[in-house]
């Protein structure tokens, strides 16, 4: 077996202990506010559910004290899961493992000021939400108008995202400064690579709320242009999938081989997989506009192809990690062309949370790619496939992987230990179960033409009587339940987790889980394959990805503003 420069350094140095405790206090920080978000937006997700099933419980007494309405209940659950959950965990996960892999030292104070900032915008933009002032759902297109603390709120948050990013990416450079001629370590590689996507990606969004949204709703100016705020609104919003499972990807490569007993197959696809995301997540947003008037088809053609180009990183991806799995399995005594697959660890929560994730993203990956098909989308666009195709992407394969992380990674920042195996399973078989039924009912009830956004249950019932909505409502409502079981199974353990007392101080009995590698990209740059060598320039690498999404979105924004035509403010709610 050959091994990878990461085995000398299964634990990577440690500048000292000091400085060791503070960042996993930080993480620790990161990881539990990210928890909370998930909880109270996953609570909100079983009532949805059942609105799908037809029954309308937003008129309870209980439900109606708490939500003034369903689209509240959807505005909090959209932003606290999809935008909040995710991006405080991605932030502690990715300023914890690359300043492993490196070893540096991180400036401590600048992290928790950047963790009490991004605190600070969470609690401003939810304020309003909590008090229905920002009922506007995730994607808060304008003219729908909130209050101007929801939009500063979340500018200060995603500015606060940007800054992780700078000193990721600012640690690393200090890396390669004291290393010349080095490559840079897989784990590291990833996180900076994802680091500068977010960067590129984020600019649309910085753009809409810092220059449109946030002076039009202080008043400052008359109106906003809708459809310019919801193109920039996709510059990022496509590209925000990829901050959201990269982080996945990194744990499918670097430890979920570990957890399997089995190697990583090739760092240097690993490092083309993660270059190809970097260049071409963001171009490819008009997927989401097929049906916006005044914007090109040739420019929507154009990010079709980008599109299904931007496919070919994750098929990499489901290849490479299949591989590192059946070696795994094979190690392990599996034989067959498919009856390997019985010799993984399935009862092993932090191996089946990411396999199960991943499986689920099978079907999500593949539906994505019938969304993006200008052909098919007319069909799916806004109907219930769509909330379908997000929940097995962002809601298992993103969402079960870091809960299969939180497993390990807990113990390794706070010294604790996981309560217990089995109900950490459960909650992870659970959770893969549900969100399964729940997409095949919202698929199913998105091809019957059933809408998205829309408290169904408490439309006419005659509206959709010619349809058989039985089976894919029934569907839904019980997957709605299955989901609420699981959270309640992984909270407990989470809790209890978090609750018991210190043991130790992680490193021992919960190291970072770094796998063997089959091809590893070799230490010195000079002595490494052609292509590891192509991808070790990132930065230059990221001046292209600028570069890629000026031309391709240049035109598009430039007609845009050249045409822009401002309209007052709504306010539905
Ligand atoms: Fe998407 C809408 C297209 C990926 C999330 N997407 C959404 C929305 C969200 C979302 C939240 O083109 C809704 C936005 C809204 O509110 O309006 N999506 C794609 C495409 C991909 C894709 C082409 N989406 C994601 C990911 C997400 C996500 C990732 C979150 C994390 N999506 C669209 C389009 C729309 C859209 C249109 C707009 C729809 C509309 O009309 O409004 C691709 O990146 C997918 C590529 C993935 C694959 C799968 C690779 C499989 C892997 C696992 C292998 C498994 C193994 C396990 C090895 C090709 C890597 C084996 C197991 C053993 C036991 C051996
Ligand atoms: C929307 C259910 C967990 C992210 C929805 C909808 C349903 C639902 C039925 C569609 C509502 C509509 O279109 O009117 C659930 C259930 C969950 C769950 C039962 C588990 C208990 C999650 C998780 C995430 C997530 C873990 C992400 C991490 C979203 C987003 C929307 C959504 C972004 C779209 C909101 C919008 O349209 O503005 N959810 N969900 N959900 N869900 Fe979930
Ligand atoms: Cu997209």
């Amino acid at each position: 077996r050959s091994r990878s420069p990461h085995d000398a350094r299964v634990l990577p140095t440690v500048p000292d202990t000091a400085q060791l405790a503070g960042l996993k206090r930080v993480t620790q920080y990161y990881v539990v506010t990210a928890f909370l978000a998930l909880l109270i937006g996953v609570l909100l997700g079983p009532l949805q559910a059942l609105n799908y099933a037809g029954i309308d419980l937003y008129d309870n007494p209980i439900v109606k004290a708490l939500l003034k309405s369903y689209y509240q209940g959807l505005s909090l659950h959209g932003v606290l899961n999809a935008l909040v959950f995710t991006q405080f965990f991605i932030s502690g996960w990715m300023l914890y493992l690359p300043a492993r892999d490196l070893g540096v030292r991180l400036n401590l104070r600048f992290a928790w000021f950047t963790y009490l900032l991004m605190t600070a915008g969470l609690l401003t933009a939810a304020l309003p939400l909590l008090l229905n002032k920002a009922t506007l759902l995730y994607t808060f297109y304008p003219p729908m108008e909130g209050s101007p603390f929801f939009y500063i709120g979340a500018a200060v948050m995603v500015g606060s995202s940007l800054l992780v990013a700078g000193q990721v990416i600012a640690a690393w450079f200090h890396w390669k400064r004291q290393h010349p001629g080095q490559v840079t370590p897989l784990v590291a590689f990833m996180c900076v690579a994802t680091w500068m996507m977010w960067t590129v990606a984020s600019l649309g969004l910085v753009g809409e709320v810092v220059l449109m949204l946030i002076p039009w709703s202080l008043g400052w100016v008359g109106g906003v242009d809708p459809l310019l705020a919801k193109t920039l609104f996709w510059w990022t919003g496509h590209a925000i999938v990829y901050f959201w499972v990269l982080p996945a990807y990194i744990v499918w490569y670097a430890f979920l081989p570990r957890h399997a007993g089995g190697r990583i197959a090739s760092e240097p696809l690993i490092r083309l997989t993660f270059v190809l995301f970097l260049l071409n997540s963001t171009p490819v947003g008009l997927h989401h506009q097929y049906a916006d008037p005044n914007v090109s088809n040739f420019w929507k053609t154009i990010h079709m192809f980008l599109t299904f180009l931007v496919a070919v990183p994750s098929l990499l991806t489901a290849f490479s990690v299949a591989a590192s799995l059946e070696d795994a399995a094979r190690a392990r005594g599996g034989r067959g062309l498919f009856g390997w697959m019985l010799k993984l660890p399935w009862g092993q929560p932090a191996f089946s949370a990411s396999v199960l994730a991943m499986v689920s993203f099978i079907l999500g990956g593949a539906g994505g790619i019938v969304n993006a098909s200008a052909a098919f989308s007319p069909v799916v666009h806004n109907t219930a496939w769509i909330p379908g195709h997000f929940h097995i992407t962002v809601g298992t394969a993103t969402t079960l992987t870091f809960m299969g992380v939180s497993f390990w990674l807990i113990p390794h920042l706070t010294g604790k230990r996981l309560p217990s195996v089995k109900l950490a399973s459960a909650a992870v078989w659970s959770w893969f179960t549900g969100m399964m039924v729940f997409a095949l009912g919202m698929h199913w009830q998105g091809l019957l033409g059933v809408p998205r956004r829309t408290q169904i249950s408490a439309a006419a019932q005659d509206v959709y009587r010619d349809m058989n909505l039985k089976i894919p409502e029934m569907l839904t409502g019980i997957s709605g339940m299955i989901l609420l079981v699981s959270a309640a199974l992984f909270f407990y353990v989470l809790f209890r987790m978090l609750l018991s007392p210190r043991q130790d101080d992680g490193e021992l009995s919960s190291p970072l889980p770094y796998s063997e590698v089959i091809s590893p990209a070799g230490e010195t740059l000079s002595a490494a394959a052609p292509l590891v060598r192509a991808t070790e320039p990132l930065l230059a690498l990221w001046v292209l990805a600028l570069v890629l999404v000026l031309m391709m979105y240049g035109p598009v924004v430039g007609k845009l503003i050249s045409q822009a035509q401002l309209v007052p403010g709504w306010r539905l709610y």
